[in-house]
C-alpha cells in the first residue's frame, strides 16, 4: 500500500507515518522549502527504505500535479497540510484561505485530473462548529455530524469550505472522499505556540530554572509577585548568602503570558486520533466522522492539571493574563459526540484528559532536564 501525505512534517503528519510505516506502507511526503530544518518531527523516520520526501507545496498546483503523476500508483492521500493556528488566521486570512481552503481543492483537482483511484482523507475541525451546538437530553451540549457549522474564524471558514468541496467531490465525481471532523488533540509533538504545548513548555523550563538556582543558592525562598511579569528568587534573611550573586546571573524567570482562560476545549491525545483517520479509509464507503473524546475542560482546568503534575498548587502566581493572546472572536465550547465513529468505525480514544497532561507534561520537564546535563 502506498499513501501520500500532505503535511508530513507537521504533528499529525508525524503520528501518521509512523502508523502508516509500521503497517508496511510505503509513505511519501509533501514538504516545502523553508530557510531552516523543519523536520524534527520526522527525523527518526529519515533513511527508512519505505520514507520518501518529496518537495511541493499544496498552494502550487503544478508541484502537484509532478507529485501524484510520479505516484500513480497510490492508494490513499491524507490532506493534512495547513496554515493550523486559528489566531494567526485573522493576521493573514489570505494566506490561511490559499492553503488551508483552496489548497484542499488544489489535492482533489489533481487526483480528479490524473484519473486516479485512491482514498482521500480531509483534516476537518471542530473550530468550523464555532459558536454553535446541540443540547443533549441530559441538556448538556454537545457538537456531531449533524451540528450545523457557524465559523468564528477565517481559518474556521477555509476549513468549511475545504469540507464541503470534499464532499462535493465524493458526490459529484464518486470519490472516496472522507472527512474527519476532529477535535482538539495534542501531545508531545504539538506546535509550541497552541495553548497545551505552550504551557507545558513553560512548565518544563519553569521547573529547570528553579532547580539550577537551587543548584548554585541553597537557603533561598522563593517570592511569587503577582504584581510584576516576572518570578524573581528573595535571599532568606535567616541564611548567610550572596543573593546580589544570585541575581547578578540573571536570577529572574518570566512568568507565562496568556489569553482567555475560559474557553472550553474537548481535548484528546494526537496518536489515538490518527488511527481514526486510516480507519476512516479502510471503510467500504466514505463518510464524515466526529473525532473527539466527549469530555470538556477549560484552559483553566489544563493549568491546574499541569502544574499540579510538578506538584504546584497556586499556578494563578504564574500567569499575566495579556490581551495580545485575546482573539477577536473565541469559540467558547467544544464538547464532541463521536458516536458515528464507535459504531462505524470501532473507535474510541485510549487516553484521558489527566493521561495527555501527563504525557506532556513529562516530555517537556524530560527534555529540559536532558538540557541541563
Ligand atoms: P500542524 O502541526 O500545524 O502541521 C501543519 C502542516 O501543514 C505542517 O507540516 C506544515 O508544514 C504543512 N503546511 C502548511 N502550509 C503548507 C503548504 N502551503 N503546502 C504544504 N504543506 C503545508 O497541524 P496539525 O496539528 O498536525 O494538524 C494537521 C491538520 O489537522 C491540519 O490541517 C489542521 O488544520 C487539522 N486539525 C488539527 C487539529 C488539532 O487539534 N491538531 C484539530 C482539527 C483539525 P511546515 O512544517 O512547512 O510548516
Ligand atoms: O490551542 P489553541 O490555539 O487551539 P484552537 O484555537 O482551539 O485550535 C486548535 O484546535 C482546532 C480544533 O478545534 C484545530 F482545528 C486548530 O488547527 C488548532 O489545532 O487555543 C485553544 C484555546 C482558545 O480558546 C484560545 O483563545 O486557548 C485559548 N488561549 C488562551 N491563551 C490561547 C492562549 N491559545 C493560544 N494559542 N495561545 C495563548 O496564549
Amino acid at each position: 500500500m502506498k499513501a501520500i501525505i500532505t503535511g508530513i512534517t507537521g504533528q499529525d503528519g508525524s503520528h501518521l507515518a509512523d502508523l502508516l510505516l509500521g503497517k508496511n506502507y510505503e509513505v511519501v511526503g509533501i514538504t516545502r522549502r523553508c530557510s531552516v530544518d523543519n523536520t524534527q518531527r520526522i527525523k527518526h523516520l529519515i533513511g527508512n527504505p519505505k520514507f520518501k520526501l518529496v518537495s511541493g507545496d499544496i498552494t502550487d498546483v503544478h508541484s502537484l500535479l509532478t507529485i501524484f503523476q510520479n505516484n500513480e500508483d497510490v492508494d490513499e492521500v491524507y490532506n493534512l497540510a495547513a496554515q493550523s493556528h486559528v489566531a494567526v488566521s485573522f493576521k493573514q486570512p489570505g494566506l490561511t484561505w490559499d492553503i488551508t481552503g483552496k489548497g484542499c481543492l488544489n489535492v482533489l483537482q489533481t487526483i480528479v485530473n490524473l484519473g486516479l483511484y485512491c482514498k482521500f482523507y480531509q483534516a476537518s475541525s471542530s473550530e468550523m462548529f464555532g459558536d454553535s451546538y446541540d443540547v443533549d437530553t441530559h441538556g448538556d451540549k454537545y457538537q456531531d455530524e449533524n451540528t450545523k457549522f457557524l465559523p468564528q474564524s477565517p481559518y474556521a471558514i477555509a476549513k468549511c469550505a475545504a469540507h464541503y468541496i470534499t464532499r462535493l467531490f465524493r458526490e459529484s465525481h464518486g470519490m472516496h472522499a472522507n472527512t474527519g471532523i476532529l477535535f482538539n488533540h495534542e501531545g508531545e509533538r504539538r506546535g509550541e505556540n497552541f495553548v497545551t504545548r505552550k504551557i507545558t513548555k513553560w512548565i518544563g523550563e519553569f521547573v529547570r530554572w528553579k532547580k539550577e538556582q537551587e543548584a548554585s543558592e541553597t537557603g533561598l525562598e522563593w517570592n511569587y509577585n503577582t504584581t510584576e511579569d516576572m518570578i524573581s528568587v528573595v535571599r532568606d534573611p535567616n541564611f548567610d548568602s550572596p543573593f546580589s550573586l544570585v541575581l547578578a546571573k540573571g536570577a529572574k524567570f518570566p512568568k507565562l503570558r496568556l489569553g482567555n482562560l475560559e474557553a472550553f476545549r474537548d481535548w484528546g491525545y494526537a496518536v489515538d486520533y490518527v488511527e481514526a483517520m486510516w480507519l476512516m479509509l479502510q471503510q467500504d464507503d466514505p463518510d464524515d466522522y466526529v473525532i473527539c473524546t466527549g469530555t470538556t475542560h477549560t484552559i483553566r482546568d489544563f493549568l491546574a492539571a499541569a502544574f499540579n503534575v510538578v506538584g504546584i498548587e497556586y499556578w494563578e502566581n504564574f500567569i499575566v493574563i495579556d490581551p495580545e493572546f485575546y482573539r477577536p472572536c473565541e469559540v467558547d465550547f467544544l464538547r464532541g459526540d463521536s458516536l458515528r465513529a464507535k459504531e462505524k468505525l470501532g473507535w474510541t480514544p485510549t487516553h484521558s484528559f489527566e493521561d495527555l497532561v501527563k504525557i506532556m507534561v513529562e516530555t517537556d520537564l524530560d527534555a529540559t532536564i536532558q538540557n541541563i546535563s
